[in-house]
């Protein structure tokens, strides 16, 4: 008999801690910024919202969880999308910091990165010269120099965090060894199947996004999890709709969202995070594909609701 037609699950990642509010006038800052644009994300058809915060003076990304309580209300009260909280926050905070949303609002799905990686923000600092903030140039600056930090015990105590409170996982996986790293933590027992595998590309520092890159991580997925994961692509900066393209077209789930890609189309910046859901979901439907709901997407992906 032939296999139900899967649906996609669109996630959207709507400010993230890479881009600054130099870069672009739409990235939302404010409570009542992230607020909207992840709104309307989710009525676009964005089942799932990936969510970091932001000091609403300066725009900095702060993992304190009194900044994030006001977005995450509004959104629980104008939509049922799967909040999916970040433990990354950025690679200039400590692991302690990072964790303290997920640890305070226990939510559906938090991120969780895969390995220790050089992160190289500072290329942009070739495309965007003018800074309202002097930590903008910093943290752009500072990237030559610091590890992004992931340790077996940073992984092992944020799946602990998340297993006692029912926090399931998008395992966000830069490069082929975070697979391995990932296969290693469900060999141990420690990751519920299926995991939802986010294949990061475009990250100087961890795989590139060439077409190739793609399939060389599904072939390295689909050996080590068989049919047992829910796969996701996150294609940074130009390479957004591309390989999410490439990606849904092969049965992946995907996602979009300015903390990934400031970018609608060449030298077009995207106004709204709604806008990217819309041009992903265009692109979907004229492939055949159906998106899925949020309670499709707790199904697929075994949240607590
Ligand atoms: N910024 C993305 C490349 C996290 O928040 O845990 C990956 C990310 C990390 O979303
Ligand atoms: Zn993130």
């Amino acid at each position: 008999m032939a296999k139900p037609k899967q649906k996609v699950i669109i996630t959207c990642a709507v400010t993230g801690a890479i881009h600054t509010p130099s870069m672009s006038p739409y990235l939302p800052v404010t409570a009542d910024e992230i607020a909207e644009a992840a709104i309307g994300a989710a009525k676009a058809g964005a089942a799932v919202l990936h969510l970091h915060a932001r000091d609403p003076e300066t725009g900095k990304p702060s993992q304190d969880p009194a900044l994030f309580k006001p977005f995450l209300e509004r959104i629980k009260n104008e939509t049922d999308a799967i909040i999916n909280i970040t433990t990354g926050g950025s690679p200039h905070m400590t692991v302690e910091e990072r964790m303290r949303p997920a640890t305070t609002f226990k939510p559906e799905v938090a991120s969780l990165n895969m390995g220790s990686m050089n992160f190289g923000l500072f290329p942009m600092l070739g495309r965007f010269k003018e800074f309202k903030h002097d930590w903008e140039r910093e943290h752009l600056e500072n990237s030559r120099s610091l590890i992004f930090r992931n340790t077996y015990q940073d992984i092992e105590s944020i799946l602990t965090l998340g297993n006692a409170n029912g926090t399931r996982f998008e395992f966000e996986c830069y490069d082929i060894s975070h697979l391995y790293n990932l296969a290693h933590f469900v060999d141990r027992g420690l990751v519920k199947s299926p995991p939802f595998i986010q294949s990061v590309f475009g990250i100087l520092g961890g795989i590139g996004p060439h077409p190739e890159d793609l399939m060389h991580m599904k072939r390295t997925a689909d050996r080590l999890f068989g049919d047992e994961y829910e796969w996701s692509i996150l294609g940074a900066g130009r390479a957004q709709m591309q390989l999410a393209t490439i990606g849904a077209a092969m049965g992946s789930n995907v996602r979009v969202g300015l903390e990934d890609s400031l970018w609608i189309g060449p030298g077009q910046m995207a106004e709204s995070n709604r806008v990217q859901v819309e041009r992903i979901r265009t692109i979907l439907e004229a492939l055949n594909l159906e998106i899925a709901t949020p309670d499709e997407a707790r199904q697929k992906l075994g949240l607590k609701g």
